[in-house]
């Protein structure tokens, strides 16, 4: 108890400076990385520190009716779209605790800027690069994917990024590279869950693709959600978004991208092999072992409105993803 309490006093004491430094990041970033009218028109919004939670406002800026073209590819989905206040409240990032509500109250320790990841293994142009080199080749556009985390909850999110194809050609990997893998950050002075002594993660966080998997159109990374820069708690500045995978493969503030001929080994199947295989792909007929996968809440849920509805292979992605896996035992490889 004592513990909480100092960490308590701790996170008091930060918060004015935090609050600086993501105004000096969202302004920085809204004049540097050139994130376009998506998100350069929030800045205001968010400086005052009030979120904006319809996403209303950057209607305007967003084209539907292709939107509405482009719902074969999954890009999209008319489900309504879980408020802002939901997506960035209950969360899973081990890295600030385990309870959902520690990243929002802990994740604004982390500093995002600067940022830069490090490109390594089979790929013809490896290094360290910052985050404004990385993006500035790319276009931003908005994806509205359901996420399913593997607990049995879902949410439908919008998230301003770019594909991880497109990430991923720039680098150039070579005909070795079978598989890519990601890390999060490693800063235990930042992240109160990585010095927990109840920590049960190897830190840092990894995760891993088949690079068809990775190459696939929906594979995307996401630098922000409704049309402002990634909060944070939701692995800012840049987080994986594999819509057809358990949420768990969704790695979340990127430092790391390594190409390889080997399978990666990845943190939940080092943890519990038993309960998360490295495909974990959305399958509502394979339970996990300590609980069912057949149905999800869609958040936001409540006792009286647990709005609990059907699970769907590949999360609903069966159309555009059920190809990769052909011939494959989705029991075996879980
Ligand atoms: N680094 C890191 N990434 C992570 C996690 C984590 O604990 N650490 N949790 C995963 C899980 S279990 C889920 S469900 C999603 C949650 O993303 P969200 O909080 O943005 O909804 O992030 C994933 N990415
Ligand atoms: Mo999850």
């Amino acid at each position: 108890m004592l513990v909480q309490r100092s960490a308590d006093i701790l996170s008091s004491e930060i918060t004015s400076e935090s609050a600086y430094l993501n105004r000096r990041q969202l302004m920085g970033a809204a004049g540097s990385l050139a994130l376009g009218a998506m998100l350069s028109s929030c800045a205001e919004a968010d400086s005052t520190g009030k979120p904006e939670t319809s996403g209303s406002s950057h209607a305007g800026a967003l084209d539907y009716s292709s939107a509405e073209k482009q719902s074969q590819s999954g890009f999209y989905t008319d489900e309504a779209k879980t408020p802002y206040k939901d997506i960035t409240a209950y969360n899973n990032f081990y890295e600030f605790g385990t309870d959902k509500s520690d990243p929002r109250k802990y994740a604004d320790k982390m500093v995002v800027d600067p940022w830069s990841i490090t490109i390594e293994g089979e790929v013809s142009k490896p290094g360290t690069y910052t985050l404004e080199d990385i993006l500035k080749p790319h276009d931003l556009e908005e994806r509205i994917y359901r996420l399913r985390c593997v607990e049995a909850w879902s949410m439908v999110i919008p998230w301003v990024g770019l594909p991880l194809s497109d990430l991923i050609k720039q680098f150039e990997p070579t005909s070795r590279a079978k598989y890519v893998s990601f890390e999060t950050l490693y800063r235990p002075e930042e992240m109160r869950g990585q010095r927990s002594r109840l920590s049960t993660i190897s830190w840092p966080y990894t995760e891993g693709l088949r690079m068809d998997e990775a190459m696939h159109p929906l594979s995307f990374l996401a630098v922000g959600l409704y049309g402002k820069l990634m909060p944070n708690q939701n692995g800012a500045p840049i987080r994986l978004v594999i819509p057809w995978k358990y949420g768990f493969k969704s790695i979340k503030s990127i430092v790391k991208i390594r190409f390889t001929e080997q399978l990666p080994s990845t943190s939940w199947n080092k943890l519990a092999p038993k309960e998360y295989g490295f495909y974990s792909n959305v399958n509502p007929s394979v339970d996990h072992p300590r609980w069912s996968q057949a149905s999800e809440r869609r958040l936001p849920s409540s006792l009286l409105n647990p709005r609990r509805i059907k699970t769907l292979p590949f999360n609903g992605y069966a159309n555009q993803v059920a190809g990769l896996y052909k011939g494959m035992d989705l029991r075996r490889y879980f």
